[in-house]
């Protein structure tokens, strides 16, 4: 009788643990932490702070990233790089203030949209130009293989000799601070920060409504990757649960237009 209390015992433990352990894979299961790749050169978004990667992009992917049930390295290897890496999928997925288009579509798959952009034009104070068709002629310094260096180039060619590609955006607002270009064309949130935290440069930035599009930033993940869905539905679930709000509000001191984004 003791024997058979002692196996039962045993028994109802071994049941036990096995369903605790099954329920707790399901639940809790051990995910890899996954390879998230940016241009930390693009403030507030994505950019540099004491050697640390910081801004809006950074709080939103960790909130995006936990909802999801994973960890994440962030790592900053560069505009150009970040492509290359998410399509041979050295990467698992880009964050780094990328609009989702037709073009990169064809290469690439996005998440639902988390951000609304368009491209503005950064001038010195006392510049002339009012508009986007005022750039003709002018020089024009843009970061390479953006929407901005595609918008002036459907106004003005691709063959454009005024227009100077840079690697990364900083470098082109250096061009214009240095006077080698009169125009930097760039994602708007970007520009009215640097002009409104540089007060001393005499920047004021320019918008054209009926030459730049709106644009929509998306997750960049290598076609086919499972992650598309469940990063989509997290970002959902930051919206919903009003985290995306405070984070938004964080970084720009405003509440965002959420709908806009669902529409
Ligand atoms: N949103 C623009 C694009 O996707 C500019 C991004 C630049 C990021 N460093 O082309």
């Amino acid at each position: 009788m003791k024997k058979f209390l002692v196996f039962t015992l045993f028994l109802a433990m071994f049941v036990m643990t096995a369903c605790g352990t099954s329920s707790e894979q399901t639940g809790g299961e051990e995910k890899k932490k996954l390879k998230v790749v940016t241009d930390a050169a693009y403030a507030p978004f994505e950019y540099l702070d004491k050697g640390e990667i910081v801004g809006f992009s950074v709080d939103f992917i960790e909130a995006v990233a936990a909802e999801a049930g994973y960890e994440i390295e962030l790592v900053n290897v560069g505009w150009d790089p970040l492509f290359v890496e998410v399509e041979d999928e050295l990467a698992d997925l880009a964050i780094s203030s990328i609009t989702i288009n037709d073009d990169r579509k064809q290469t690439y798959d996005f998440s639902v949209p988390y951000f609304l952009s368009t491209n503005k034009i950064l001038v010195p104070a006392d510049s002339d130009i009012a508009s986007a068709a005022d750039l003709e002629g002018k020089k024009v310094a843009v970061q390479n293989g953006t929407t901005g260096q595609e918008a002036v180039e459907a106004l003005f060619g691709a063959n454009n000799s005024n227009l100077k590609k840079f690697e990364n955006n900083n470098l082109a607002i250096m061009e214009l601070l240095a006077g080698g270009a009169d125009a930097v064309v760039a994602d708007n949130t970007v520009v009215e920060e640097y002009a409104k935290n540089n007060p001393n440069e005499s920047l004021k930035v320019v918008a054209d409504t009926d030459s730049f599009d709106a644009e929509f930033y998306g997750l960049m993940f290598p076609k086919g990757s499972p992650l598309v869905s469940e990063f989509s539905a997290a970002i959902n679930k930051v919206f919903e649960s009003g985290k995306y709000a405070e984070i938004y509000n964080e970084w720009f001191g405003s509440d965002p237009d959420i709908e806009t984004l669902k529409a």
